[in-house]
């Protein structure tokens, strides 16, 4: 059972550390709170892990959800002007959600952002 449950998962393209900070749910601007986040990349999606570097061990936790964004018709752009830290870049989900991802390694943050867009220009557009 458990090798069937494991070919269900989708695969994972990317992962690991990045600043993260939400700035809007459902176009409601929000407050914006940089803070550490283990991030998965699969084809469709990313999931935000704050708890563990480990998605596996913080899926055991009852009741720990991670962070979803559809990545179906979302949008990546650089956006300098949105922050005074460097290598900033920004996802705006089909639902308005919109977060700022943030590395101070050029080639860490540029990795993520072609990973990501990559994702994005792969799946429909709604
Ligand atoms: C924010 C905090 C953020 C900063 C943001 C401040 O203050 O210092 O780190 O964003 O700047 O408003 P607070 O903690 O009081 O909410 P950056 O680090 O990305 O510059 P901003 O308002 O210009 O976005």
């Amino acid at each position: 059972l458990s090798e069937n449950v494991k070919v269900l998962e989708p695969v994972v393209e990317k992962e690991g550390y990045l600043l993260k900070a939400k700035i809007a749910d459902g176009g409601k601007k929000l407050r914006k709170n940089w803070s550490t986040s283990w991030i998965v990349l699969t084809s469709r999606k990313m999931e935000f892990y704050k708890e563990s570097k480990q998605p596996a061990l913080a899926n055991l936790k009852p009741g720990y959800k991670p962070e979803c964004v559809d990545l179906c018709g979302a949008h990546i752009e650089w956006t300098p002007e949105k922050s005074s830290r460097k290598n900033v870049f920004q996802i705006t989900t089909v639902s308005g959600n919109e977060f700022l991802l943030q590395s101070d390694i050029d080639f860490l943050i540029l990795d993520w952002f072609h990973a990501i867009k990559n994702a994005i220009d792969r799946l429909p557009k709604e």
